[in-house]
C-alpha cells in the first residue's frame, strides 16, 4: 500500500470511529436484544441452501471497496446454520467463468461432496450448477470456503471473498452468553513481495529438531503478502462497534479466513477465555492475553466485559490494525477515541489447552513419517515444496487401512510455519513443540517452523482424503498429499 493509501485509511478509521461513538450515544437508550449478534453477515437456516457464485464488491470503508467473487451477493457470505445428523442439501449457482468448488472445512463428509478436485468432487461449472446432499457431524464452529487452485493469479481460489461461516449445532449446550459474534479475519489485495512476512513463531526458545545442519542458501521465491485487512467485510473503524455492558459474557467465534498469513487477536485489558479449538471442546478451557490463528484455524472464546472503556480489538501488530484488522468493542455511555495498549508478550501454545500426558486410552498401532521440504525458486517464481522428498501427487506413498489407528508425525524442514488441514477426518495433537498432550482434537495444525508435530487419528472414513498446507501458494506448488484407502 502507498504510504498515502494508508493515511488516507488510518484517517477514515478515526472518523469512522467518531460517528459510530454518536451513535452509540442514541442507542445506549435502547433495550438490548436479548442475544445480538454479528450485524451484517446474513444466516441461512437448511435443511435446504443455495450459494451463488458471481462477482461482489466489499466495502471495507468508505474510500475502500474492493472487488472480489463472493457467495449470494457478499464477502463473507452467508452464515450457514445447520443441524447435526440431519441431512443438507446446498445448491451450488456458478455465476463465474471459472470451474468451483466448494469445501465443507471440518466435515466428516464423502469425498463426493467435500469439494475437492484431488479427492474427486465433480466440479461446479462455470455457469453452472452442482447439488450437494451430506449430513452434517460434528457439531462445532466450522466453515465452507472455495477450494480451486490459484497458481499465480491472485484474483483465484481463497485469494477471493468466497468463504463464510458454517455452524453445526449439537445437543451440547453452548452455555449462557449475553451476546455472540461470528468474526472473520481477512486480508485484501494480496500481492507478491520477495520477503517472507510470517510473525507465526518469533518466540527464540521454540525447540528446533528439524532444523538442518546446512541451510539451502539458493536464493527463495515469492511470497504473497497484503496490507488491507477486515474483520468480516468491514476495517477497523468502519463498521459498527460492538456494544457491550459492565459484566456481559461475550462469546467470539473467530476464524481465520486468510489464504496466506496467521493471525494474532488482543483486547486491551481482558482475557480471551479458549474453550474450542477448530469448533472441537478443549479438554482444559484456559485464558491467554493473545489468540494465534493460522490460516483455516477456528478459535471460540469468550470474554467477560469487566474494564469499561472503548477499546480496539485487533491485531498486536501496528501495520495489520491500522491497515484494518481490528473492531471496537464500545462498553455502555463511554464517549471517547478507541484506545489500544499492546498486550502482554506472549505465546501461543496449544498444548495449554490440552491434558499434559499423553492418552493411553487409543494408542496408534501404526506411525506414517511427513518429511517437509521447501525448494527455493528464486526471485520471480514461487518456491515448490515436496513432502517425503517427492512433489504431488502421490501415489501409493499413503495408504491407510480402514479402522487403524495412526500417528502423523510432521518433520518441518522449512524456514516457515504451515497450517496443515487434513480433510475429512479430524485428529488429537499428541506432540508438539517438543511436549506430549492429549485431548485436543482438530482439523488444521500450525506446525511450527523447524520444529515437529505429531497428530493421531482412525482412519474410519473411507474414500480419497487430501491433505495440505492452507496457505494457498504452498498448495498450489506442491505442498499437499492424498491418502487412499486400501
Ligand atoms: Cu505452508
Amino acid at each position: 500500500m502507498q504510504r498515502r493509501e494508508f493515511l488516507q485509511l488510518t484517517a477514515l478509521t478515526a472518523a469512522g470511529t467518531s460517528l459510530a461513538t454518536d451513535s452509540a450515544a442514541q442507542q445506549s437508550q435502547m433495550p438490548m436484544r436479548a442475544l445480538p449478534s454479528t450485524a451484517g453477515l446474513a444466516e441461512l437456516s437448511g435443511p435446504e441452501f443455495t450459494l451463488q457464485i458471481a462477482p461482489v464488491t466489499v466495502e471495507l470503508a468508505p474510500n475502500r471497496i474492493v472487488s472480489t467473487i463472493g457467495y449470494n451477493g457478499t464477502s463473507p457470505g452467508p452464515r450457514l446454520r445447520m443441524k447435526e445428523g440431519v441431512p443438507v442439501t446446498v445448491n451450488v449457482v456458478n455465476d463465474t467463468d471459472v470451474p468451483e468448488y466448494v469445501h465443507f472445512h471440518g466435515l466428516l463428509i464423502p469425498s463426493d461432496v467435500d469439494g475437492s478436485e484431488e479427492e474427486g468432487t465433480p466440479v461446479v461449472p462455470p455457469r453452472g450448477k452442482r447439488t450437494y446432499h451430506f449430513t452434517p457431524t460434528p457439531a462445532g464452529t466450522r466453515w465452507y470456503h472455495t477450494h480451486t487452485m490459484s497458481m499465480d493469479d491472485l484474483h483465484r481460489g481463497s485469494y477471493t471473498g468466497m468463504f463464510g461461516f458454517l455452524i453445526v449445532e449439537g445437543t451440547r449446550d453452548p452455555g449462557n452468553f449475553d451476546q455472540e459474534h461470528y468474526l472473520a479475519l481477512r486480508d485484501w489485495e494480496p500481492y507478491f513481495t520477495n520477503q517472507l512476512m510470517d510473525n507465526d513463531d518469533l518466540d527464540p526458545g521454540l525447540p528446533r529438531p528439524e532444523k538442518p545442519d546446512v541451510l539451502d542458501t539458493r536464493p527463495p521465491g515469492m511470497e504473497v503478502t497484503a496490507d488491507i485487512f477486515s474483520i468480516n467485510d468491514k476495517a477497523l473503524g468502519a463498521g459498527e462497534p460492538i456494544r457491550v455492558r459492565t459484566g456481559e459474557r461475550v462469546m467470539f467465534h473467530f476464524l481465520n479466513a486468510s489464504a496466506i498469513e496467521s493471525r494474532h487477536i488482543a483486547l486491551p485489558g481482558h482475557k480471551f477465555n479458549v474453550i474450542a479449538l477448530d469448533g472441537n471442546p478443549v479438554p482444559v478451557p484456559a485464558a491467554v492475553d493473545v489468540l494465534m490463528l493460522g490460516p483455516g484455524e477456528r478459535i471460540d472464546a469468550w470474554v467477560t466485559m469487566d474494564r469499561a472503556g472503548v477499546w480496539i480489538m485487533g491485531a498486536p501488530e501496528d501495520p495489520v490494525r491500522e491497515g484494518g484488522l481490528g473492531i471496537v468493542i464500545e462498553y455502555a455511555n463511554q464517549r471517547r477515541t478507541p484506545q489500544w495498549t499492546p498486550p502482554p508478550r506472549s505465546f501461543w501454545d496449544y498444548t495449554r489447552f490440552g491434558k499434559p500426558q499423553s492418552s493411553q486410552a487409543q494408542a496408534p498401532t501404526e506411525k506414517l513419517e511427513m518429511i517437509f521440504e521447501k525448494i527455493p525458486r528464486g526471485a520471480g517464481k514461487f518456491n515448490s515444496f515436496t513432502v517425503n522428498g517427492k512433489p504431488y501427487p502421490h501415489e501409493q506413498e499413503f495408504v491407510l487401512k480402514q479402522g487403524t489407528r495412526y500417528r502423523l508425525t510432521f518433520h518441518n524442514r522449512t524456514d516457515d510455519a504451515h497450517p496443515m488441514h487434513l480433510h475429512r477426518h479430524q485428529f488429537e495433537i499428541t506432540e508438539i513443540y517438543g511436549k506430549a498432550t492429549s485431548g485436543i482434537i482438530k482439523d488444521t495444525v500450525m506446525v511450527p517452523t523447524y520444529g515437529r508435530a505429531s497428530v493421531d487419528f482412525t482412519a474410519d472414513q473411507p474414500g480419497l482424503t487430501l491433505f495440505h498446507c492452507h496457505i494457498q501458494h504452498h498448495m498450489d506448488y506442491g505442498f499437499k498429499t492424498l491418502f487412499r484407502y486400501a
